[in-house]
């Protein structure tokens, strides 16, 4: 019986079952729980969600972005795309006070790029997808991309750090894209 459920939890994880929301979904605004226990459902949620981010050629994806309301996160900033990472139950225990401004992007914002502003440098503490505890000094694009994807866990999308006008135009331009696409 437990097995069998574990079976099909690894089932609804597969990478043909998640979809990327896209801004403004209001489920991007949800606010992810901690996960309990990293077991076998988690393992392969994060498989799913590491092959999404590959195959949509991102740096970082957070499980909020794929419609699971639980704080994980995977990763990979490396150029050769073989250093794969994954936080789970993420905390920053370190910021830098030294800022730097950075062209984000967003995988749920497709073709919208902007400036935001956030701590250079990041010290992270989490679990590995084996349920280990490590932490992880960050800075570059590493740093903002972990700052990007906590923010996702929290409901908050790199677009709030813009102006209401410039979000609101991104927000038109975007449902017009979905309609189009409809
Ligand atoms: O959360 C996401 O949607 C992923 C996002 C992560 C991110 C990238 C860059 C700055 C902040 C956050 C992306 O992967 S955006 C698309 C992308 O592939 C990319 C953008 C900038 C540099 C490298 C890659
Ligand atoms: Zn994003």
């Amino acid at each position: 019986m437990r097995q069998a459920s574990a079976i099909e939890n690894v089932y609804d994880y597969a990478m043909d079952k998640l979809t990327i929301l896209q801004y403004p979904d209001p489920r991007l605004a949800t606010v992810a729980v901690p996960v309990e226990r990293v077991d076998a459902r988690v393992q392969s949620l994060v498989a799913a969600m590491l092959e999404v981010m590959y195959a949509a050629n991102g740096v970082g994806l957070a499980a909020t972005q794929v419609d699971v309301h639980e704080r994980i996160v995977v990763m990979d900033t490396s150029e050769e795309r073989n250093r794969p990472l994954v936080l789970i139950n993420p905390e920053i225990v370190r910021s830098s006070e030294e800022c730097k401004e950075w062209e984000e992007g967003c995988l749920s914002v497709p073709g919208i790029y902007d400036k935001v502003t956030r701590p250079d440098q990041v010290t992270v503490r989490a679990l590995d997808a084996q349920g280990e505890p490590f932490e992880l000094e960050a800075d570059g694009l590493a740093a903002v991309c972990i700052q990007h994807e906590m923010d996702h866990l929290l409901g908050k999308m790199f677009v709030d750090y813009l102006s209401p006008l410039k979000r609101n135009r991104i927000k038109t331009k975007m449902l017009k894209r979905q309609r189009q696409a409809a």
